[in-house]
């Protein structure tokens, strides 16, 4: 009967490359969960008969559309935008807005794929979704920004609601960027609603989303150590990024006692023997933020600090490892090296860092690793207390959304434990994360018959 008749992991993996040609990075994302799923529903009938994993790995759809935008020298610019919204069985769609040269379907599906366990895994009732463009900020004015902004809203609202599809920040999109959407947004709907996150705190934002992304995945690292009763406290750290999560990341890292060595961007790291201290992470924000200046400044704001072009920092001996700039930024071989030198866990601050080789060496040398969809769901999370607030037209002060974003990656973490505790002294956080998203979403599927 056609219902029993169990598709295999290989079979699946082959079909999904079918569907699938040349997006890559989809496909990455579908293994690394499938992996683990096929081993959970191996005698659970119904999942299969029922195709619940085949049909989150195929988007509600995929909306692509034309951005035209005029350079201050008058330049007619055409770009193309994306809202991939992956699923919507536990909530509205809920992720970030990407603006990078390198943003593709695949980019954007394997992101909204991947939201989708990572907003379950919250316990919040949000879908999973992911919108971006190919346009690139780099040496844009901010007026020039602005205008993008305006004209990528223009089409992207007639597919967005606060009830529907929440869009977010992500790489190059941040408060001045969800501030000109927002306009436009008001501006065209005459609606004043909780339509994105991320928002300026005048006009409906959240204390502590800026930080949440960065702060979570050290929560989450400290709760990994504290499960092997240890702490960051005289731990040293290496960092990749110098945005919004890694400059947070440091941050928390240096308030829980332990010494961040470098940062990086697309240009190569810095490695500060003497620590990143909570001035100098000050600085790396205003310089890569306000200045939208190069991370290889800082070796002549900061004296014996050193900087390599073109590399990442993992071959830096650490004791944690925090993975906050881009995909695929951590290879095979980078995992060795950092368990070589004594790296004993790494928290994904960014989406899928790790590659599919790094990641099976680090379950492998049985290190705690704790992939994005985990560590890094402290944003989403506040960004989703961000959509209570805005409903209930209220605020919550700093201390109330610091103790939920504590209680909520605490939750997380425990979620891991439930499905990723091997028994032996092992956790396999990769596991934990993908059984435990997948659940929520696939019961609630079951639920709705098939639709
Ligand atoms: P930002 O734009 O603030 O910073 C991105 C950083 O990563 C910059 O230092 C940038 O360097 C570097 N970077 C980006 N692309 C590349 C690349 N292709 N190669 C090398 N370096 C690169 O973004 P965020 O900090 O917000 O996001 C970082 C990661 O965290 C992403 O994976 C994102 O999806 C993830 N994330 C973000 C959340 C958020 O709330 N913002 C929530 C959860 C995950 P440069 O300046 O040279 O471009
Ligand atoms: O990858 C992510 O979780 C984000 N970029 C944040 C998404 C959100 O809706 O806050």
């Amino acid at each position: 009967m056609a219902v029993s008749d169990h598709v295999d992991f290989p079979t699946f993996m082959e079909g999904v490359k079918k569907r699938n040609p040349g997006q890559d990075e989809f496909v990455q994302a579908v293994q690394e969960v499938a992996e683990d799923i096929f081993d959970f529903i191996a005698d659970k009938e119904e999942y299969h008969a029922q195709q619940i994993l085949r049909r989150i790995a195929e988007p509600d759809r995929v909306v692509s559309f034309r951005v035209c935008w005029e350079d201050d020298a008058g330049n007619i610019r055409v770009q193309r935008g994306w809202r991939v919204q992956n699923n919507n069985a536990i909530g509205p769609y809920k992720g970030g807005i990407r603006f990078h040269p390198s943003v593709t379907e695949s980019v954007l599906k394997f992101l909204a794929f991947e939201q989708t366990f990572k907003n379950a895994l919250t316990g919040l009732p949000m879908g999973g979704g992911k919108g971006g463009s190919n346009f690139n900020p780099k040496g844009k004015s901010v007026r020039e920004i602005m205008r993008f902004c305006q004209s990528f809203m223009t089409e992207l609202y007639r597919h967005i609601g606060a009830d529907v599809d929440v869009p977010a920040g992500d790489i190059g999109v941040g408060g001045r960027e969800i501030g000109f959407m927002f306009g436009q947004y008001k501006r065209i709907t005459n609606e004043f609603t909780g339509v994105l996150t991320g928002k300026g705190l005048e006009w409906g934002g959240s204390l502590i989303r800026t930080e949440a992304t960065g702060y979570g995945a050290v929560y989450f690292l400290a709760n990994m150590l504290a499960a092997k009763g240890q702490d960051l406290v005289g731990k040293t750290a290496v960092i990749s990024g110098s945005g919004n999560v890694a400059t947070h990341a440091a941050e928390k890292i240096v308030q829980l006692g332990g010494k961040v060595l470098t940062l990086s961007d697309s240009g190569g790291f810095i490695h500060d023997p003497d620590g990143i201290t909570q001035d100098k992470i000050d600085w790396v924000k205003a310089h890569k933020t306000h200045r939208r200046g190069r991370i290889e400044d800082y070796c002549d704001e900061f004296k014996g600090a050193s900087f390599t072009a073109g590399k990442t920092p993992w071959g830096v001996p650490c004791d944690v490892a925090l993975p906050c700039a881009t995909q695929n930024e951590l290879l095979g071989e980078d995992a060795k090296t950092l368990v070589a030198n004594g790296c004993i866990a790494v928290s994904e601050g960014a989406n899928m860092p790790t590659n599919l080789e790094g990641v099976h060496h680090f379950k492998h040398a049985k290190i705690m690793f704790a992939p994005g969809k985990a560590a890094n769901a402290g944003g989403v999370a506040v960004s989703g207390l961000e959509m209570s607030q805005n409903s209930g037209r209220r605020s919550w002060s700093e201390a109330e959304l610091q103790q939920m974003l504590k209680d909520i990656m605490d939750g997380i973490h425990k979620s891991c434990l439930t499905y990723g505790d091997q028994g032996n002294g092992y956790i396999d956080y990769v596991k934990g994360a993908n059984i435990a998203g997948f659940k929520k979403v696939a019961d609630a599927m079951l639920a709705f018959g098939v639709v």
